[in-house]
């Protein structure tokens, strides 16, 4: 939404406001503010046109305006039906030099998990990837993941769905250390950059909200089967301007990381590149490499692989 628009709808919402009172207020021509309401009608708001002008009426439920509007977070939203990959267009967007726009999709045809695994995405989840420019060393970018992790938790637990996260990127609901959690999202992350400065970096977010379980694969939860109705466009809100919050301050989003793990003090096994490593995960080390102390008290870092929580030995 551009910002004249913006500011129309604002006005709107504070209304009623008559139209040429609002042309003068923001240096338009009275033609300009009716097309602007037009065009906020077409994409669904509900404006009233009274005797004292007009008053925004209603919001629609969910689409890139209706995220922008109200969304204390700086990311423009560009919202599609259906899309392939919310990552794949966000690194499109990336390469043509786009900033702090987020990718917002209601389903995926080919929606991708880390490792060339797929990301089941059918319509009703929040599929959303963020285009960032972060002055950070390639080496730091995990810890946005981890923002991103945060990010998610919260905004599910808002939801009411307790949620917790498992290292590096699940975020689950009720792993009580006997059996694993159900998956209620996913990560995955992507950047390009030189040895020492990121160009830019992709973080796509899949979660399972307004989807039923049975539509997904097994050892999957939604939004919608552990509490009922979601209002996605609150969620989605919740989520960027609490990421928002956290990517300035890496530290910080790896101690908020730490708070709302189910992964430390398990006894895990993670699958790295280079072998299984097996042990305790006692620590997530900045910027987001989980450190494990194995049988024989040794403490390895892992920076990159599948983790599973096993049950005590
Ligand atoms: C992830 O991969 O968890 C990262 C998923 C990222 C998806 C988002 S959606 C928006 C953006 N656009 C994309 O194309 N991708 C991102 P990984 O840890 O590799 O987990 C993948 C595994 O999770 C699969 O092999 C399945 O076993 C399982 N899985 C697939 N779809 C799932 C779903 N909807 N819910 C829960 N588990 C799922």
């Amino acid at each position: 939404m551009n910002d004249t628009r913006r500011a129309v709808l604002d006005a709107l919402a504070d209304g009623p406001v008559a139209g040429p009172a609002l042309a003068d207020r923001l240096g338009v021509s009275r033609s300009a503010v009716w097309k602007h309401v037009e065009a906020l009608r077409d994409a669904g708001f509900e404006v009233a046109s009274g005797d004292d002008g007009y008053v925004l009426a209603g919001t629609p439920e969910y689409g890139g305006p209706a995220v922008e509007f109200g969304l204390d977070a700086p990311f423009e939203i560009e919202y599609h039906d259906a899309v392939e990959s919310t990552n794949d267009r966000a690194r499109e967007l990336a390469a043509e030099g786009a900033a702090d726009v987020a990718v917002l999709a209601d389903e995926q045809t080919g929606g991708r998990g880390r490792l060339d695994r797929e990301w089941s995405a059918p319509s009703g989840g929040v599929y959303l990837s963020m285009v960032l420019r972060p002055d950070l060393p390639p080496a730091h970018a995990p810890a946005l993941t981890l923002a991103a992790a945060v990010a998610t938790t919260d905004a599910a637990r808002e939801a009411g769905v307790p949620a917790e996260i498992k290292w590096p990127n699940d975020v689950l609901v009720g792993d009580d250390g006997e059996r694993g959690g159900r998956k209620l999202a996913g990560i995955l992350t992507e950047m390009e950059g030189e040895a020492d400065r990121v160009s830019w970096v992709v973080v796509g977010i899949g979660v399972n909200a307004d989807v039923p379980a049975e539509d997904l694969p097994a050892g999957a939860t939604s939004v919608r089967d552990e509490v009922g109705d979601v209002d996605r466009r609150a969620f989605v809100q919740r989520l960027l301007e609490r990421f928002d919050e956290l990517r300035t301050d890496p530290e910080a989003a790896v101690d908020a990381w730490r708070d709302r793990t189910a992964t430390l003090g398990e006894r895990v096994r993670v699958e790295t590149s280079s072998g299984d490593v097996v042990g305790e995960a006692v620590d997530v080390a900045f910027p987001g490499a989980l450190v494990v102390e194995t049988d024989d008290g040794e403490r390895v870092r892992v920076h990159a692989g599948d983790c599973e929580h096993l049950r005590p030995a």
